[in-house]
């Protein structure tokens, strides 16, 4: 089936059922084609962390978040904070395809006078709640998001989206103990735990393990394992232990790959933010291709 197609039959489904576990697949694996295609065809943006993330942002936008992209100030939305906002280019394919704004606006990506920045801005991009780029703001901002719905009598779900880097980050600590101290309902940490950063690996630059073991001891309600962040089934039963109890704040670790799905770019750093040369996307969209085609034969 033709990609567009393929994809607008899955988002008619969405408007009236959740979408199973194959079909987000399916989308996340076109999505994860999209911002590959587009960071080329622009030379710049960050293909790693974009595409380590693909199955997490799919699921949640077409899965479990309360959203109305014809009111994207809708007060009782769910938030989402993509503290890793490098990874913009991935934000935007998913709230493009949600329907906030028209995918045509994609190729516009990093132009002047496009509303779509390098870095995630709240007053440009419709779907957007909350400017990022600096490593280490979300869960703050997060925090605070999470406690205004419990000052306001409200019941929206925050999430925040975190990488490494942002656990390098002190004031990250500093938002963990408030959240302990506070206890704020529906906040969930979700950590996209691919293990490598801009120019190294996590054990190079800063070793965070045990991760888990780190979150329990500042207070916080953590998944008892780490799930697998590019199958979406798991990613589903991450979402069923997010409801099984109401001990708050959570934390969910998942483990991922950077430049997920081309192989020769695979965990590498070199690919955290490099422009994807011609050569190279003649040699790994193919990769992308072929996994879409599989998911899809496999609905
Ligand atoms: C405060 C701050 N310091 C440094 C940077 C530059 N920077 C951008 S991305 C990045 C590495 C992020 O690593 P990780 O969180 O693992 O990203 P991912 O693999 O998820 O893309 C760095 C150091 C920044 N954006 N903000």
């Amino acid at each position: 089936m033709e990609l567009d197609t393929l994809v607008q039959s899955l988002l008619d489904k969405k408007r009236n059922s959740p979408l199973s576990a194959r079909e987000l697949a399916v989308l996340a694996a076109a999505f994860r084609l999209t911002m590959f295609d587009v960071l080329h065809d622009r030379g710049t943006g960050h293909w790693g962390g974009a595409s380590s993330a693909a199955e997490l942002t799919t699921a949640l936008y077409f899965n479990r978040m309360q959203v109305n992209p014809n009111d994207p100030h809708w007060d009782d939305r769910d938030r989402f904070i993509l503290s890793k906002g490098h990874a913009s280019m991935n934000l935007y394919t998913i709230l493009a395809n949600r329907g906030y704004f028209p995918v045509e606006d994609l190729p516009g990506f990093r132009k002047l006078g496009s509303h779509l920045q390098g870095h995630p801005s709240m007053k440009k991009t419709p779907g957007v709640d909350m400017s990022t780029g600096a490593l280490g703001h979300g869960l703050s901002i997060g925090v605070g998001m999470a406690l205004a719905a419990r000052l306001s009598g409200k019941k929206f779900w925050t999430y925040v989206l975190s990488g490494e880097g942002c656990l390098n980050e002190g004031q990250t600590w500093e938002a963990m103990m408030m959240g302990a101290k506070y206890r704020p309902e529906r906040l969930v940490m979700m950590i996209d735990f691919n293990k490598v950063q801009l120019d190294g690996t996590m054990n190079d630059i800063m070793p965070l393990d045990s991760l888990v073991d780190k979150f329990k001891a500042f207070g916080w309600n953590v998944a008892p394992r780490a799930f697998n962040g590019h199958d979406t089934q798991d990613i589903l039963e991450s979402f069923t232990w997010m409801d099984s109890d109401g001990a708050w704040p959570k934390a969910v670790v998942y483990d991922t790959i950077k430049g997920k799905g081309v192989s020769f770019m695979e965990g590498k750093s070199a690919w955290h933010g490099a422009p994807i040369d011609d050569k190279s996307f003649a040699e790994g969209r193919p990769q992308l291709v072929a996994d879409l085609e599989r998911k899809e034969a496999a609905l």
